[in-house]
């Protein structure tokens, strides 16, 4: 590429379609660029005869397909990726020289990678798991990766525990059961024993862990970074990405019943709302802390098993992400792009964090593994929009021919180039913090309060939220076979909270916790996913008629659904069209077999006068799952009759009514609230 390129929101697009290949139309060839006649028959000495050595082509083919595979990811083998651009709304020069960070008119081109942290690559998108949410800046500096999740905080607090903690998440390794769950004695025993664990614990078993959608759900970057300007002056930060949609989750029983119904309910919807042009959308928010307030908490900022508070220390959004291209090959772009927490541009640099410090080891190591060796930077995903050069060479899979002779430095053959850049050129200067000690394996005393966020949590969560958490630990712990272990659980999470502690020892069989309890009495509204943005869109609503329906209103009601961002699928008892009065027409998009109540958010039940037994036994199927999920339901016209006799009319969140401006209003409304938890279920 030349190095005059100008970075742009389009410049990875268009260097990416240097090397997009469309096969439609076009000769089959070998790889070596050889036509060939027959593609269906191996080559045998006779019809009936051996498969002969010479068969170049055929062996081509099969070792090609036996080479198809690469090593999953250790963790995060799951995701989905896609393309899109950041903007900030003001220049952030107080606090960082980061380039991509100056200029409200740039748009810098973003690849985004959601994914699963525990669950293998053919795991369910539903697991109950923390989710990964991370992001390539290809700036005019370089890439910069901020590798998030969608959890504040972590397991654990230093990195050398990793391969301890994923040991004991992943499925036990005699039988490899179970997949995609943390419901064994090994993870658990994992947690009591390492009780620095609690506070991430408390988020797993929250709703946090079942996100009802890619784009409801917080991005954060866990660590303290530090933000440096151009005086050199740095602060502390701390990375968010903030949903336009709100951070929304699913019922755990609907969670579950998703992994059968449409294992790939998460990627589905991304690429079906990019395709259609309903771009996810997140803010970037950063809290910024001054040097001198380092020691002001009363937790350690250098420890990942801790947040910062909001209220305490508010989050500024500086930017807007919006996703808005697909990926074109999932293989090229999705599995083979390589985060790593160490990709930095000038304004932006570590601490000592000791989980951040591991990292900075790992991520290159992997990829060496991963993508079979040190050129993976120069995969079409990876590569810098801007130029790189250096003295680096050679390789598994090199793909620049660097010209010349001279691959080394210092040189005076080549004029001492490629060059080391001053900081006024842009060089990037590490941040000169002074650092003194021992060499010591030890953890600091500051680390040693495992509990008191923990508590935090747990007192900001409102009442649904809590029931869901002791719901959560005794599925979790029911499931787990030491006696001991449970035990331990209980008494480690007595320390969180006796009410939560208490709820699950009952319901799993242990014995109550008899001492432990929390002073801790402070809250922080903005761990409550009820104090969340609510909106309609993007929500999808099952329409349930049959022939006969009000052809009339139910258009009127599709239109405004439409109009407010919803997305309404028909359903009915067989494909095809129904047929409503006034010769209007629908076509139908699902019968009760191809979809499910669980793959919906919301359901529009209008029924119509043709009364068959079959459509009568699904729909009502289909209608109380929704209701006993909490979900918004809405009736008209012979489905509010239906309802009012089957019991569900009167409940809350269930919207009936014969005047149709007011029944679209209010379902909207409804369809916004996302769940009426204090619904009675009958
Ligand atoms: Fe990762 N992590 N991680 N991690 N991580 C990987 O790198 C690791 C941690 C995160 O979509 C691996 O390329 C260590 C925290 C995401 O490709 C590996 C430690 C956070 C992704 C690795 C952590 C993350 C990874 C596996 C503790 C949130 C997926 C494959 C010291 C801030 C990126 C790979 C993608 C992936 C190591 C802890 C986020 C092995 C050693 C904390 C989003 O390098």
């Amino acid at each position: 590429m030349s190095d005059k390129r100008k970075i742009n929101e389009n410049s990875k697009d268009e260097q990416l379609e240097f090397f997009r290949v469309d096969d439609q139309g076009k000769k089959l060839t070998t790889n070596q660029g050889l036509k060939m006649a027959e593609d269906e028959f191996s080559l045998k000495a006779g019809e009936r005869g051996p498969t002969l050595m010479e068969d170049f082509h055929f062996r081509e083919k099969l070792t090609h397909f036996d080479h198809e595979r690469i090593p999953e990811r250790v963790v995060h083998a799951r995701g989905f990726a896609a393309h899109g651009h950041f903007q900030i709304y003001e220049s952030m020069k107080k606090y960082t020289k980061a380039k991509f960070l100056q200029n409200p008119t740039v748009k810098t081109p973003v690849f985004v990678r959601f994914s699963i942290v525990n669950g293998s690559r053919g795991t369910a998108d539903t697991i109950r798991d923390a989710r990964g949410f991370a992001t390539k800046f290809y700036t005019e500096e370089g890439n910069y990766d901020l590798v998030g999740n969608n959890i504040p905080v972590f397991f654990i607090q230093d990195g050398i525990k990793f391969p301890d903690v994923v040991h004991a998440f992943k499925p036990e390794p005699d039988n490899e059961v179970p997949n995609g769950s943390t419901a064994q004695d090994t993870f658990w025993d994992f947690v009591a024993n390492n009780q620095e664990s609690a506070h991430m614990i408390m988020w797993i078993m929250s709703d946090r862990a079942i996100p009802r959608s890619f784009r409801m759900m917080e991005g954060f970057g866990v660590h303290t970074f530090r933000f440096v300007n151009e005086m050199g002056k740095a602060y502390f930060v701390k990375f968010h990405w903030k949903p336009a949609l709100g951070t929304h989750s699913l019922v755990w029983d609907e969670a579950q019943k998703i992994s059968g119904k449409d294992p790939d309910f998460h990627r589905r919807e991304i690429w079906e709302e990019i395709e259609r042009g309903v771009y996810p959308e997140f803010e970037l928010g950063v809290q910024i802390l001054d040097e001198e307030d380092e020691f002001k908490f009363e937790f350690d900022i250098l420890d990942s098993t801790k947040l910062w508070p909001e209220e305490d220390i508010p989050v500024k959004l500086i930017g807007k992400m919006t996703l808005n291209r697909n990926v074109d090959n999932f293989f090229a772009e999705t599995e083979q792009v390589a985060f790593h927490p160490g990709h930095v541009v000038p304004g932006i640099d570590f601490t000592n964090d000791p989980l951040l410090q591991a990292r900075l080891f790992s991520y290159t190591d992997t990829q060496l593994i991963r993508l079979g060796g040190p050129n993976f930077h120069e995969l079409p995903i990876n590569r810098p929009v801007c130029p790189f050069h250096n003295n680096q060479r050679d390789g598994y899979g090199r793909q620049t021919i660097n010209i010349g002779k001279v691959n080394y430095h210092r040189n005076s053959l080549a004029g001492n180039t490629p060059s080391t850049a001053s900081e006024q050129e842009g060089g990037y200067v590490h941040y000169q913090e002074k650092v003194e000690g021992k060499k010591i394996r030890a953890r600091s005393e500051s680390f040693k309060d495992h509990f008191s966020q923990a508590t935090l949590f747990w007192n900001s969560m409102s009442k649904p939220e809590k029931m869901h958490i002791i719901d959560a630990f005794s599925f979790e712990l029911g499931k787990v076979k030491n006696e001991s272990v449970k035990q331990q659980v209980v008494d480690m999470f007595a320390n969180v909270s006796l009410e939560l502690a208490t709820a699950f020892a009952i319901n799993i069989g242990a014995v109550p916790p008899k001492g432990g309890g929390s002073d801790i009495k402070k809250t922080s509204p903005a761990l409550s996913q009820e104090n969340t943005k609510k909106k309609p869109d993007t929500r999808k609503v099952a329409v349930i008629l049959t022939n006969g329906f009000n052809g009339h209103d139910v258009k009127l009601v599709l239109e405004k659904l439409k109009a407010n961002g919803v997305l309404a699928e028909i359903i009915s008892e067989r494909q095809g069209k129904v047929r409503g009065t006034g010769g209007i027409e629908l076509t139908v998009d699902h019968t009760f077999l191809t979809t499910d109540s669980v793959l919906f958010d919301a359901v529009y039940i209008v029924r119509g006068s043709s009364d068959s037994k079959k459509f009568n036994k699904d729909a009502a199927y289909f209608i109380y799952e929704a209701f006993t999920h909490y979900k918004p339901l809405g009736a008209t016209h012979e489905g509010k009759q239906w309802l009012e006799s089957d019991g569900i009319g009167d409940g809350v969140g269930v919207v009936m009514a014969d005047d149709m401006e007011w029944f679209t209003s209010e379902f909207i409304k409804a369809i916004a609230a996302h769940r009426f938890w204090n619904r009675k279920l009958v």
